[in-house]
């Protein structure tokens, strides 16, 4: 993490934990919006003007909060209007870094080694831990917001008409049952996986694991009949699901040891995740190479590094018969 504006610890062993060794994610420390007159945002956000070219997301393509924002991105039509760099998945002692490992780019904005220096750039005092996604201004080299769920509502109306206004992703109509949806599947299964994986002792791992397979089932029950879960619309809250559940039997299942089923057990939400991945451009977002490298690189579960065999793996994750092969493995088991 940085303190002070200094990188002060080795990333690798800094995970907070309860006192009853529950995994405790950091609070997201930049809040600002975006929006089309540059007026306050939803709960008053100071808020900057949405303008072509001015904005940055920096993503890591293993981590599902930041592929939720490519995925906005995407589907919201935006990729002339906020560009977007990749940095390598292996999580090093200084944190993300930038690179030329295949999928992954050099910083061509300031030539940084390390993401960390963003936030030092933001702010030179900056203390706290340093994440991706970021969205980043161009024009004021500072962070807008750091934190996804925060983005995925800026890139869904902050752009106005330089957006797809025709794709709503959080309608009006829709935002009390999203809202309940998405707090629920965050605690059980977004941040549930998490928890399993960085749990420090026994009972909070099973503890996670409960909570896992609750929602999943629960997950099961409500796709019965239905394409989406909100309205039977795609919404921000298929997103959310989406990055996590693409990531599961690939990620979570060996290393955060969520092993009771996999996600190609769940018909439903099988069929659910396999039919988002084919939405158009979808697959983009989803670089199953550097999620499994990505994770398995994580030194505090997994020491010496090395990565289980079986698809996908692989350096080629840039082509297309990597997807092709990838597809295979969806098209597996289930439906
Ligand atoms: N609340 C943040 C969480 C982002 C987050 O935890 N990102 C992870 C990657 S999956 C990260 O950058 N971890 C580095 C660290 O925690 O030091 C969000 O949803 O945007």
């Amino acid at each position: 993490m940085l303190v002070n504006g200094i990188w002060s610890e080795r990333f690798q062993p800094v995970q907070a934990s309860d006192k009853d060794g529950r995994f405790k994610r950091v609070t997201s420390s930049f809040r600002n919006w975006i929006t089309v007159d540059a007026s306050p945002g939803p709960q008053g956000q100071p808020a900057s003007k949405a303008e072509a070219d001015r904005y940055h997301l920096y993503v890591a393509l293993i981590c599902p909060w930041a592929c939720r924002t490519l995925m906005a991105r995407k589907l919201k039509k935006l990729e002339d209007i906020i560009s977007v760099s990749v940095v390598e998945p292996f999580l090093t002692d200084e944190c993300w870094k930038f690179g030329d490992y295949p999928g992954a780019q050099k910083d061509e904005l300031y030539q940084y080694e390390y993401v960390h220096q963003l936030y030092t750039r933001a702010d030179k005092n900056f203390t706290g831990q340093v994440t991706v996604p970021i969205l980043w201004d161009k024009k004021h080299h500072r962070i807008i917001n750091n934190e996804s769920a925060d983005i995925l509502r800026i890139l869904n109306n902050g752009f106005g008409e330089m957006a797809d206004e025709s794709i709503d992703l959080y309608p009006a109509e829709l935002s009390g049952e999203i809202d309940t949806l998405n707090k629920y599947f965050y605690e059980n299964l977004n941040n549930g996986v998490y928890q399993a994986g960085f749990a420090k002792t026994q009972q909070a791992y099973n503890e996670a694991c409960k909570n896992i397979f609750n929602a999943l089932d629960f997950l099961e029950n409500k796709l019965q009949g239905k394409e989406y879960l909100c309205g039977n619309r795609l919404t921000e809250t298929d997103i959310r699901l989406f990055v996590t559940l693409v990531r599961f039997d690939v990620a979570y299942y060996g290393l955060f040891k969520t092993s009771k089923k996999q996600i190609r057990d769940y018909q439903n939400v099988h069929a659910y995740m396999k039919k988002i991945y084919q939405l158009d451009g979808i697959k983009n977002t989803v670089n199953f190479d550097h999620i499994k490298q990505g994770y398995y690189s994580i030194k505090a579960l997994n020491p010496l590094g090395i990565v289980p065999q079986g698809e996908p793996v692989g350096n080629s994750a840039a082509g297309a018969g990597y997807f092709r092969s990838a597809l295979r493995m969806f098209k597996h088991r289930g439906s």
